[in-house]
């Protein structure tokens, strides 16, 4: 019965009994062939192999998206598929999550009608690694907010915002990768803020460290950020003019780096469009009218370094060639870094919501996923340890508390292996021992690379997840270069060269050159590079402990929330569609954990409610306990259960809460629920007619 429901949707209690037969033969024949949609519903439940092979099974028949209880696989099928119309919206907006195959609308609907119902605050945590689909799915959910969510015309300004929000960040904050030709190059985090009706009415971006590297230096193979690119293939003659630019990006060593400017999966002459048109609708007006259009202001901003290269030059005549390139590229990525920063304050400004009503949230987070290139270095290192980070909270949320509370409530309870990858977050940063603390960094003068190396060497020594050439014969037969360490992620072992990692740290920009651009004439320039910055003499903190810091803050934001989330996988290496790659997919699903999220799953309770919740809504079921029950709600909720006639299976009863083991007996529950309601709202009706 569950199956046929999940397989077709449909009416639960519909039909007559010849018919549902068939319709179960259906489903039987159908599983065989697309698998089950949620992984709890495994008959070998235990297996990888049985795992994996109900998603290659689904994946073939373009089916991407597979469950875990609420939680959402998705495998990035590298090809459009026709699954994101508005139709297709519509139809998830009303049906129940269970009712239709899994799909990224259902689990944005099912976050969102929680919040309408318990109007509190929720977050939707979308991770995998680089290139398997977070950004693509990030999209798709808030596009599902601002097209199928009710609707006042007031407010549609908002959600044109909101959506247009997103072309301009990707022009700026993304670039060609080997791993991805859209590979995010920031980390993000949105809030979009429902009133209570429902509708959007706002939206806050948060921001993460962005790889502003880039700008100066692109591997081979990769891009710089698209919008360079953009820009001269879109731009018209004039604007082009203007800015002292030709089209040709071999003129431009910032641009030709990675001789691969044309990418056969990006038009940028239409997505210079897009982008123009989002900064339109943005608003992207500065109060100078003679300037011809805001879009070209910003960019200009964007790109100035350009012109202000030769004022670097002049500026540090009398220094070394080396030293003045040096100079000129962290001018450069100050310059770039900086504008991103102004540009997301911007948009900002344009999503805030000015009334003071009572809001309710729904975060999205999509941040550049876990990577390993043939050389990694300070960027990668810092991606990776976000992801880290982002897998620690998934334990701490999912497999550690749900265990904890299972316990903390009495429910026996075998508890579920996992590993716990705190002790790589640990081993980054902790205080005087860990890898990013600042006392290396800061110290003035001496400190070299090579030196913070032998630093960790000492540090680190022991540690079972970290090797440099010293230690490799100890504790690995796999040869290391001197200046190299290892780490040994949860996603796997990445080894990083520690060449320029120190300075990376530091990010120093020299002080003329603040002050040059304080002088600029440019406003967006006068905001980046403030005077109390050039006149403060205090050192700033490391990149990375910033970054730590914005990630513990991060946590705390989404601590608070309640959590939704989506793994996404990448189905092979190569972007090629159609191509499940057995050991790459079986490596994803065993350092995500999806087998313990299933254990746990498996074994625990889909649903659980407080017993005075649980009471205050159902209690209209139940004749015992409708209107005012007197006595303890964990009783009331027993007399209630009982009288609808849950199995002993179904359920059971914790110190505070009651535990329901399907997500099926909570949806009869509710469907009966608004049956009830509308059987009372009709009797009043009727009540009140007689009254006329
Ligand atoms: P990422 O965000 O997870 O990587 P993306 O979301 O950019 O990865 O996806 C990479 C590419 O895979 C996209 O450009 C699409 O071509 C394709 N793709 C992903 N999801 C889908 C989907 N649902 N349907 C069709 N194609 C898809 V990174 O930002 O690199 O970590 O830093
Ligand atoms: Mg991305």
């Amino acid at each position: 019965m569950i199956l046929f429901t999940c397989l077709f949707g449909l009416d639960r209690g519909k039909g007559k009994g010849k018919v549902r037969q068939l319709d179960l033969e259906r489903a039987l024949t159908a599983r065989d062939r697309v698998g089950v949609q949620d992984m709890v519903l495994l008959d070998a439940h235990n297996s990888e192999t049985a795992f994996l092979d109900n998603l290659k099974k689904r994946f073939s028949e373009d089916l991407i998206y597979t469950y875990i209880g609420t939680l959402l696989i998705s495998v990035n099928p590298y090809k459009e598929l026709d699954i994101y119309s508005k139709r297709h919206m519509d139809i998830y907006m009303v049906v129940n999550f269970y009712e239709l195959p899994p799909h990224i609308y259902a689990l944005a609907d099912n976050a969102y009608q929680t919040m309408l119902a318990e109007s509190n605050n929720h977050f939707i945590l979308i991770s995998g690694e680089s290139g398997a689909g977070k950004t693509e799915a990030t999209k798709k959910i808030l596009q599902y907010y601002a097209v199928s969510c009710p609707s006042s015309s007031l407010l549609n300004s908002v959600r044109d915002q909101m959506l247009m929000s997103n072309p301009i960040l990707e022009a700026f904050g993304n670039a060609k990768t080997l791993k991805n030709d859209n590979s995010s190059r920031f980390g993000k985090y949105m809030d979009i803020q429902f009133d209570c009706q429902g509708d959007a009415v706002g939206g806050h971006i948060l921001s993460y460290l962005l790889e502003k590297s880039r700008v100066v230096h692109q591997n081979h193979g990769e891009r710089n950020f698209h919008i360079f690119y953009q820009l001269l293939d879109g731009g018209d003659e004039d604007l082009l003019r203007q800015l002292g630019l030709g089209r040709d990006t071999q003129h431009y060593n910032y641009l030709l780096q990675g001789e691969c400017a044309k990418v056969s999966s990006i038009n940028d002459r239409n997505d210079w469009k897009s982008v123009k048109n989002a900064l339109l609708v943005m608003h992207f007006e500065l109060s100078d009218i003679e300037l011809i259009g805001v879009h070209v202001q910003v960019l200009t901003e964007a790109l100035t370094y350009r012109k202000i290269e030769a004022r670097a030059d002049e500026v540090l005549c009398p220094f070394t060639v080396d030293h003045a390139i040096y100079a000129r590229d962290a001018l450069a990525k100050a310059i770039y870094g900086r504008t991103f920063t102004w540009l997301v304050n911007r948009i900002n400004e344009s999503l805030e919501n000015q009334d003071s009503t009572r809001k309710t949230v729904i975060g999205l987070l999509d941040i550049y996923g876990f990577e390993v290139f043939s050389v990694n270095s300070f960027e990668q290192f810092c991606i990776n340890y976000c992801n880290e980070k982002l897998q620690q909270l998934f334990i701490q949320l999912t497999l550690k508390a749900e265990q904890e509370e299972y316990e903390a409530e009495g429910i026996e309870w075998e508890p579920v292996q996992f590993f716990n990858n705190k002790i790589i977050c640990d081993m980054v940063e902790e205080k005087h021992r860990g890898i990013i603390s600042d006392e290396e960094c800061l110290m003035p003068g001496d400190a070299t690379d090579l030196t913070f190396l032998e630093k960790m060497e000492k540090k680190m020594g022991n540690h079972p997840h970290f090797i440099t050439q010293k230690l490799a014969d100890k504790k690995t037969r796999r040869t290391l270069e001197r200046g190299d360490f290892r780490l040994l992620h949860y996603a796997g072992e990445v080894t990083y060269c520690v060449v320029g990692f120190i300075d990376k740290n530091n990010d120093l920009l020299y002080r003329h050159l603040k002050e040059v651009m304080k002088q600029s004439k440019n406003s967006i320039m006068q905001q980046c590079f403030s005077s109390d910055e050039v006149d403060s003499r205090r050192r700033p903190e490391t990149v990375a402990t910033q970054f730590k810091n914005s990630l513990q803050g991060l946590a705390e934001i989404l601590m608070a929330k309640q959590a939704w989330y989506v793994r996404c996988l990448k189905s092979n290496d190569s972007k090629q569609s159609g191509r499940f790659d057995d050991m790459l997919v079986r490596h994803q699903v065993k350092y995500l954990g999806l087998m313990e999220h299933l254990r746990v799953r498996r074994a625990g309770f889909a649903y659980r409610k407080r017993y005075e919740d649980f009471l205050k809504r159902y209690k209209p079921l139940c004749p015992d306990t409708w209107p005012h029950w007197r006595g303890v709600p964990a009783e009331g909720v027993e007399r209630l259960v009982q009288h609808l006639g849950y199995q002993p299976d179904e359920y059971t009863m914790g110190r505070t809460k009651i535990f329901i083991r399907y997500a099926r007996t909570l949806f009869a529950t509710e469907d009966a629920y608004e049956l009830c309601k509308h059987e009372l709202v009709a009797k009043i009706q009727a009540k009140y007619k007689g009254y006329r």
